[in-house]
């Protein structure tokens, strides 16, 4: 009788074992990347989830014959002898030497863009997110994403390790938590109700339940302007924390995460960072600027003037990111205490200036990639806030039970996932770092 064990075992090799098993017949599964025919051989480079493997086809290895409706992204199983030489570095590599091939499927059609290629040369950025699909079968195109995997396992890990627990909030809702005017409206079997903005209100009553919290999961912005740093769809990485001392234990809880995510990136994900030659950060500290002398610097450094003296647009975050890099010798910098007039309704004001906010936003060269900061944690303090903002207290009475039972000093942030990676890779655009973007114009595929 066959029993099932819940595991599929891999039967084939990977790369980084082919110096176990130097000389010996091993098995590997993939994609047939490119074929390069020369005098009496073949070079057949083979894609697996992480490598390139190069394989070589010569009738004299076995007995096996060369199928010739092999093609490049036939899927096979390649097996073959490993055999080692050094590279003009002097660096051992290995290559396989075919014995067999078994063809698992042929292609029913040669693919619309060339793959095979270092990169994805002379395509634009159109075609390749309409290729998404199988524009990622490109070794740096896929790279992005396990960076971008690594990125989010990372902050996971840290959490974890912390104390924290991962939660799932939902994403449809009967209000949206961040204000303005970016939520989508969704008619919910005759109601009005919207697409999740972020989990802000959630994951603050889960704090009531659980104290330190995390989620990474889609959000939802109807942004109605086609910018290089806005979707309509990302993921957002969330924490929020109970029991704090300030604002400044939420930064360093995040300056703690990227370190983290650095570090996994340098060790776990070398491969990527080789092939995309990611400049990954180095981070010991962050520095912190009040808001306001942020703008001092912007107008007497950069002689530039804002045309908003309440929040910073994207000419600002750059000049404040020369600065941290030029002056300060950092890629990141925090900016804290922004305007009331601009901060959602939860967040606390800072005592010493009503004006100001206990609340920050990270820059990464240049870019916003988080905000967050302390939270109201008084019952009346949350509804005279809400109602100084125009909103109807009533509406939110699930929100506002964490409130009125008992709420510790606390505080978070939200990162965004996408803007990260973009800026850890130097993309000018967004939807670089973006599997299957949604914008204003797109929805496919
Ligand atoms: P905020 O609205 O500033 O704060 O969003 C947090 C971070 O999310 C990213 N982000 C976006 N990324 C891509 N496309 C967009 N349209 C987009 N909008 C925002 C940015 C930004 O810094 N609840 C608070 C966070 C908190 O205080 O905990 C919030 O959502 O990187």
């Amino acid at each position: 009788m066959e029993k099932i064990d819940g595991i599929i075992k891999k039967t084939t090799v990977d790369y980084d074992d082919f110096a176990k098993f130097d000389g010996e017949i091993v098995k590997v599964s993939g994609y047939i990347h490119r074929i390069r025919e020369m005098t009496g051989f073949s070079f057949v480079i083979l894609r697996t989830e992480r490598d390139l493997i190069q394989c070589v086809y010569a009738p004299e290895f076995s007995d096996y014959r060369w199928d010739s409706s092999l093609s490049e992204e036939a899927c096979v199983t390649v097996t073959g002898k490993v055999v080692s030489s050094q590279d003009s570095a002097g660096n051992l590599r290995y290559e396989l030497q075919i014995h067999d091939v078994k063809i698992l499927s042929l292609p029913a059609e040669p693919l619309p863009i060339v793959i095979n290629k270092k990169q994805l040369d002379n395509i634009s950025l159109n075609t390749i997110l309409d290729l998404r699909p199988v524009a990622m079968r490109n070794p740096k195109e896929r790279a992005v994403f396990k960076i971008q995997e690594g990125i989010a396992r990372g902050f996971r890990e840290f959490l974890n390790n912390n104390g924290f627990t991962e939660i799932r909030t939902p994403k449809i809702n009967f209000a949206g938590a961040e204000g303005g005017t970016n939520v989508f409206k969704l008619d919910y079997f005759g109601k009005q109700v919207f697409l999740a903005q972020s989990p802000q209100l959630y994951k603050q009553a889960l704090v009531g339940v659980f104290g330190r919290v995390f989620e990474i999961a889609p959000v939802f912005r109807a942004e109605h302007h086609d910018t290089s740093r806005h979707l309509n769809e990302y993921i957002s990485m969330d924490l929020e924390m109970g029991f704090i001392n300030g604002f400044e234990d939420i930064m360093n809880m995040e300056t703690g995460a990227l370190k983290y995510i650095m570090n996994l990136l340098k060790t776990d994900y070398a491969k990527e960072v080789a092939l995309l030659k990611a400049d990954i950060p180095e981070i010991t500290e962050i520095p912190t600027l009040k808001f306001m002398d942020a703008k001092k610097i912007i107008m007497e450094k950069f002689h530039y003037t804002p045309s908003d003296m309440k929040d910073f647009d994207p000419q600002e975050e750059e000049m404040l990111g020369k600065y941290a890099k030029k002056e300060l010798n950092s890629d990141f910098i925090f900016i804290t205490h922004y305007p009331s007039k601009k901060r959602p309704f939860y967040t606390m004001d800072d005592p010493e200036d009503k004006e100001y906010t206990l609340s920050f936003d990270l820059l990464f060269r240049g870019l916003e990639i988080t905000s967050g900061g302390q939270r109201i944690h008084d019952y009346n303090a949350q509804v005279e806030k809400m109602k100084n903002c125009g909103m109807k207290p009533e509406l939110f009475d699930t929100y506002l039970m964490f409130h009125k039972y008992g709420a510790p000093p606390h505080g978070g942030l939200g990162i965004g996932l996408e803007r990260l990676t973009m800026h850890l890779l130097g993309f000018k655009n967004v939807r670089e770092a973006t599997m299957f973007p949604r914008d204003i114009n797109r929805v496919t595929p």
